[in-house]
């Protein structure tokens, strides 16, 4: 019988800004998705992944039933299986007691730090938390991070030691009352489409100044009163230097700098060398943009700054958050509507798994692992002996991965990430994902890294599932179930929970109820009775809208922004930066900087959206060249040619590209025929431990008349 039309209001499931859509469905097939022009964060504006790009639910490639390997896996020897035939379908029950068994042995074998997980920014809060409590409460382990390791962590950890707090301060659309904001390292336009639509609304409508710094001339420089063309790497003398133009010329904040910072006189005194002239030798960008930048940002009323992973993917990716945060703290451009320190959260959900624990250092809510009284507070919780927690800090994805060895973690949970595309210098990751003992994929598709699993668990789509994703703006929103899940799938968190009691069960341990939960908002909940920011957060009241933390009580209205009053750290902190260049310059052999990133109409690995009618708009790996580079190298657009690194090499097209600089390449992260990653090298910021994906050196040849038949054409895509 055919059922009436459904319209189901969700959440988007592809970028940070969070867009609201309205999956319209029949039976159990969604054919339409809108929003209404009443949807507090996008007015029923969407870009082209929101409106289109949730296809890949019903793709065939989509694994529907649990899966084993045929062929039993040992460490050093993990080979990739993409082909259903090297799986064996099972029932849920014997894949979860294999993966209980497995788990269990190798704990008691080798103990809590032979245990990992890495959660996922794409999945709900209440998903994050179970699979953290899951590997806390049970195997005793801080091991526990997801990707937002390799996006923001180096604002993360600048923000934390500056302010004491990480979020973005303020609400996104308020940049319509900002009369001057800079945008930096962040590709809006492509990344975050509709908080792009607001900055340039802000521009045309509200007469904003737009500052972009950035090295690519991206489409938001056609609405910039300047731009600043820096050099990969060089933020923090650039920020130095306007830092420096403030101070000289008086342009401080001098009420504020007395009320709410210290280390000021300090940090002044670390300003001088990086006078205007000398950032101009190590940036490339001419001396007097940078003054200029500087007067224009410092003496607007309401001055705010937006950035993403051209700040933070750097070996010196604190440095450059700190840089900005210091132009905040001279001017008193925070803690007022219009103003903020906003690093644009990437993922769907990546602050709400960063705030739901996801985490090696923090439980859920920030509270450090480190801290007896914390520890204490989750164990009354999960019904735990007192001192049952571990107390140590754990590892972070990237050391989770290069410490897989014996004596090291030997068992891998990855609930929707992909490492094997997403890590840096991929030629060594794959020696690391081999050399695992066990390896748990639990996804909708057998990507890159699912491929070395033994046990595949099919998860399903956010369309096919309830709970709650936060946004970039801390906004706590619902996610629907629209249709029942296809085949065999379960969501995140029904496989979670029957998986913890069979390996409660094993443990030995009693059963203590903490896996049964009458619904997901009862997850959330528990996560809130604990976690204080969430105190005030029901499903029922962000029924219509969603709420932005803190909501520290049930008659809380949510908080649009930060700090009004002082910071969670009592006063902002300045500290003095050294400008330490990047691990690998360009030279003879190697003479082009690649810089990567990505495009508008796919995500990350491509697993959602080269499964997806999006990957039409967009089908061919490509990398974007200026001109002058064209012309020394004698190709033209659409030629293939060879990039090599000193780690790997890919095989591509070029696109000659008025957004590229000279010298400087681009390549998508999103094409597995041609990973980026391959080239990428692992060197590590030494606090935030993100990786530097954001520049190394590499040669670029004309390939063969062979390999160059080996590649589809380029798209006749407009160029953004
Ligand atoms: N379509 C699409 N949207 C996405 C995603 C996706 O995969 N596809 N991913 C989401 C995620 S997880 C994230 S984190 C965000 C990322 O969103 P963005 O931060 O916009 O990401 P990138 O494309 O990596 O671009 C970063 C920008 O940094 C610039 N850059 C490079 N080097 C430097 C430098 O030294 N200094 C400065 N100031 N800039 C530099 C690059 O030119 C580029 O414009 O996007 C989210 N949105
Ligand atoms: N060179 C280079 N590398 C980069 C970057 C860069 O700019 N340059 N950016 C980095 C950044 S910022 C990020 S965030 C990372 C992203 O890295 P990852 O998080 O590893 O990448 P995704 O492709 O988003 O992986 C998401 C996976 O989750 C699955 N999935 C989707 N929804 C669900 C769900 O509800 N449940 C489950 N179980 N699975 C689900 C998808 O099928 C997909 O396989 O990449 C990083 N790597
Ligand atoms: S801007 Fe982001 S949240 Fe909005 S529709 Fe596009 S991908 Fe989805
Ligand atoms: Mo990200």
């Amino acid at each position: 019988m055919i059922k009436s039309d459904r319209v189901t209001s969700t959440t988007c499931p592809y970028c940070g800004v969070g867009c609201n859509l309205q999956l319209h469905s029949k039976e159990e097939f969604i054919y339409r998705i809108t929003s209404p022009h009443d949807a507090v964060v996008n007015q029923g504006n969407l870009c082209v992944k929101g409106r289109f790009g949730y296809d890949f639910m019903y793709h065939p490639d989509r694994v529907t039933s649990p899966l084993l390997r045929r062929q039993p896996q040992q460490a050093g020897q993990r080979t990739q299986a993409f082909d259903r035939s090297e799986w064996r379908e099972v029932s849920w029950d014997e894949a979860l007691d294999f993966v209980a068994d497995r788990l269990v042995a190798l704990y008691r074998r080798d103990g809590s730090q032979a245990m990992a997980v890495y959660c996922c920014a794409k999945a709900t809060n209440e998903e994050n938390y179970l699979l953290q409590k899951l590997f806390r409460a049970l195997f005793r382990t801080n091991n526990v991070d997801h990707c937002t390791r390799l996006c923001h962590a180096g604002s993360v950890v600048a923000l934390q030691m500056a302010l004491g707090t990480s979020a973005m301060s303020n609400t996104a659309a308020e940049v319509i009352h900002s009369d001057c904001f800079i945008v930096t390292g962040s590709n809006t336009t492509e990344n975050h489409p509709i908080i792009a639509l607001q900055m340039k609304e802000a521009v045309r409508k509200h007469g904003a100044n737009l500052i972009v710094v950035d090295p690519r001339r991206l489409e938001l420089c056609n609405f910039a009163t300047l731009w600043l063309p820096l050099k990969p790497g060089t933020n923090v003398p650039l920020f130095s230097a306007m830092a420096h133009v403030i101070v000289a010329e008086g342009l401080v904040n001098q009420p504020f700098l007395d009320a709410r910072t210290s280390g000021y006189a300090e940090f002044a005194r670390s300003l001088e060398p990086f006078t205007p002239a000398y950032a101009e030798q190590i940036t490339g960008v001419d001396r007097s943009l940078i003054v200029e930048a500087a007067r224009l940002y410092a003496s607007a009323r309401n001055g705010a700054i937006y950035w993403g992973m051209g700040i933070s993917q750097f070996s010196n990716g604190t440095a450059s958050a700190l840089g900005l945060i210091h132009l905040a703290l001279l001017t008193g451009h925070i803690g007022r509507r219009g103003t903020g320190l906003n690093p644009l959260r990437g993922q769907n959900n990546v602050q709400g798994a960063s705030d739901a624990g996801a985490m090696p250092f923090h439980y859920p809510g920030y509270m450090e692992v480190d801290k007896e009284e914390n520890a204490r507070r989750w164990e009354a919780c999960w019904k735990i002996e007192p001192g049952g927690l571990n107390r140590t800090r754990g590892l972070t994805t990237t050391e989770i991965l290069s410490n897989a060895h014996p004596g090291g973690v030997r068992a891998l949970y990855i609930m929707g990430e992909n490492p094997m595309m997403s890590e840096p210098n991929l030629n060594l990751t794959r020696q690391h994902m081999q050399q695992l003992e066990f390896l748990v994929a639990q996804d909708l598709f057998i990507n890159e890294s699912g491929a070395f699993a033994d046990v595949f668990l099919p998860a399903v789509s956010w369309a096919e599932k309830e709970g709650t994703f936060t946004n970039t703006d801390r906004r706590v929103q619902r996610v629907r179930r629209s249709i029942a899940p296809r085949g065999q799938s379960r969501p995140d968190s029904d496989i979670l929970c029957d998986l913890a009691l069979r390996i409660e069960q094993r443990l030995g341990r009693p059963a203590s109820a903490g896996w049964h939960y009458a619904s997901p908002e009862a997850i959330y909940r528990e996560m809130a009775s604990v976690a204080a920011p969430f105190a005030g957060i029901t499903y029922e009241r962000i029924e219509t809208a969603g709420l932005q933390y803190p909501v520290p009580s049930l008659d809380h209205p949510g908080t649009p922004f930060l700090f009004a009053e002082m910071f969670p750290a009592g006063r902002g902190r300045f500290f003095p930066l050294e400008y330490v260049p990047v691990a690998e310059e360009a030279d003879e052999a190697y003479p082009f900087i690649l810089t990567t990133g990505r495009l508008l109409e796919h995500w990350h690995g491509g697993t959602l959206t080269r499964h997806s009618q999006l990957d039409a708009l967009s089908p061919a790996p490509m990398v974007e060249l200026h001109e002058i580079d064209a012309a020394r190298l004698a190709v033209k657009d659409g030629d293939a040619v060879r990039v090599t690194s000193r780690r790997g090499t890919v095989l591509l097209r070029v696109a000659v590209s008025p957004k590229a600089r000279p010298g400087v390449v681009f390549i998508p992260i999103h094409f597995a025929e041609a990973a980026a990653n391959l080239l990428t090298i692992d060197t590590l910021d030494p606090k935030a431990k993100i990786p530097e994906f954001k520049a190394c050196a590499v040669d670029i040849q004309i390939a063969s008349k062979q390999e160059a038949q080996q590649l589809p054409p380029l798209p006749l895509r407009g160029r953004y």
